[in-house]
């Protein structure tokens, strides 16, 4: 007999592995719950019953069979089936996942289903093999916040739509659901809007040093939008306003207060020295307007970023107030960096925090709820390790994985959720972008789906380790992580 040793004499190389390992059950981020039980299920084809109306999670679902080659009906095809319930304990986007003799995938929503068709993407492998073997799991699994975000600052240096592609599609498989897109800055205005062509002719052309140009249609966006809402996620756009708008102000000159007509956009990295003029509102009020009308006929989201960080002006908190009850008139609900917390706006306004330890409660006990970005632990543009060439600014010592790990948002208790941020000054390619997402992007998404109680940095590393495939898969130019043996 040959039970567990491989390396006993005498016993098959592979039939030894088959038996003495049961599957195991790796899942990034880790579920609210999950039972293990013993035996496996062998699946070699499968018999699909989807509720039709859970079309996206359908359409994953099958994405998924076919990659496998895990094909049609037969005696001996396995049930899967993929049901939308009534269960309110599961939420928006909340599921059950039941590996027993059948796979039942059940949720409240397309959403909910969506997220259980990654998990079980997670248990299987991802080249197709003769058969198949899955853990017989019971996983029931809610997230720990609604906001499960990354950041990509698009205007610094240009990330292609095809990347944005392959980036929502690797968001989805780790249940990401927000997709934040820096598309202005001084360096780069990266969004079209018709009724302002030079945005893009003049603020498009540029970048920062060594970095990409470019922008995106508006064809291109709303291609972006529908392609992340059929994988569970919405796209927020941000317009960074009054600061941070050289590549406007090179366009439409008029928006600067300074009499010039040779304005030109910023390839350095300084921050703070650009703003619209605000003494001349009958300019810059119709232009905001004017830009954030195309923008929300673009994304249907439900917030809309208006930036606000880094400028010190007299007219600032008047400006931020203004903008956020504009977004609110369009039926949107606004986002604003920490610094907006001094303007007077609807409580539902949300914040976005940035900077360790900034006074927020003030804003808080007026109901702004936040949304967690402290740059020690989630500024990704920051190197994986000490002395990785980059940003690094808020840490020296760079926000390494089990950096990133170790946030604990307990103690923010109105957070709706967590977000990292990719800035561009020094990450101009795919790749580069590529090794600062990955594998940090997955710690922050157990950040950000799974239970405190749940988590443990051993675990992590133990199930993260075992998803490298899945990476490789996906064609992921990740950092070769140590913690991970990954080097
Ligand atoms: C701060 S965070 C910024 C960005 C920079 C970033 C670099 C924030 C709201 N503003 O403009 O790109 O630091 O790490």
């Amino acid at each position: 007999l040959c039970l567990t040793a491989v390396a006993v004499t005498g016993c098959g190389h592979r039939l030894a592995v088959a038996q003495a390992k049961t599957p195991s059950a790796h899942i990034v981020p880790i579920p609210q719950s999950m039972a293990v039980a013993s035996g496996e299920l062998r699946i070699s084809a499968a018999a699909v019953d989807a509720d039709a109306a859970a079309a996206n999670a359908g359409r994953a679902l099958d994405e998924l069979l076919t990659s496998l080659s895990i094909g049609g009906k037969g005696p001996a095809a396995t049930p899967i089936r993929l049901q939308l319930i009534n269960d309110p304990a599961l939420g928006e986007e909340g599921y059950r996942l039941v590996v027993d003799d059948a796979i039942d995938l059940s949720a409240q929503t397309d959403t909910g289903l969506l997220h259980a068709v990654q998990s079980l993407r997670q248990l299987l492998p991802v080249k197709p093999q003769a058969d198949y073997r899955l853990p017989r799991v019971v996983i029931t699994d809610v997230p720990a916040y609604r906001w499960r975000g990354i950041s990509l600052d698009v205007a610094r240096s240009f990330l292609p739509v095809e990347y944005l592609e392959k980036h929502i599609d690797r968001m989805a498989l780790f249940k990401l659901n927000r997709l934040h897109l820096h598309l202005t800055d001084d360096q780069g205005w990266r969004i079209k809007i018709k009724r302002y062509p030079k945005l893009v002719e003049i603020g498009g052309a540029s970048a920062v040093k060594g970095g990409r140009a470019g922008y995106y249609t508006q064809a291109e966006l709303k291609h972006l939008v529908a392609y992340a809402q059929a994988r569970g996620v919405t796209i927020v756009p941000e317009i960074d306003m009054p600061g941070h708008v050289q590549a406007a102000l090179a366009s439409y000159n008029e928006l600067a207060c300074e009499d010039v007509s040779n304005l030109s956009a910023y390839s350095g990295v300084e921050v703070g020295f650009s703003v619209f003029c605000l003494k001349k509102p009958e300019v810059v009020y119709p232009f905001v307007r004017n830009v954030l009308e195309e923008v929300a006929a673009i994304f249907p989201s439900a917030e809309i970023h208006i930036g606000g960080d880094e400028i010190k002006h007299p007219l600032y908190a008047d400006f931020i107030a203004r903008i956020a009850a504009m977004v609110d008139a369009m039926g949107r609900t606004a986002i604003v960096w920490e610094e907006g917390s001094v303007a007077e706006m609807k409580p539902n306004v949300l914040l976005q925090l940035w900077n360790d330890g900034y006074a927020i409660d003030a804003a808080v006990a007026k109901g702004h709820r936040l949304i967690l970005s402290p740059c020690s632990y989630l500024y990704i543009d920051h190197g994986n390790y000490k002395g990785q060439p980059g940003a690094d600014w808020c840490r020296g010592d760079g926000v390494p994985l089990k950096r990133v790990y170790s946030f604990d948002p307990a103690p923010f208790k109105s957070a709706v959720g967590i977000e990292a941020a990719l800035w561009t000054e020094y990450v101009h390619s795919d790749a580069a972008a590529d090794d600062r997402l990955w594998p940090r992007l997955a710690a922050v998404a157990e950040l950000a789906w799974s239970p405190a109680g749940q988590r443990g940095y051993a675990g992590f590393v133990q199930r993260m380790g075992a998803l490298r495939p899945q990476l490789d898969a996906m064609g992921i130019h990740y950092h070769a992580e140590p913690d991970l043996d990954w080097a």
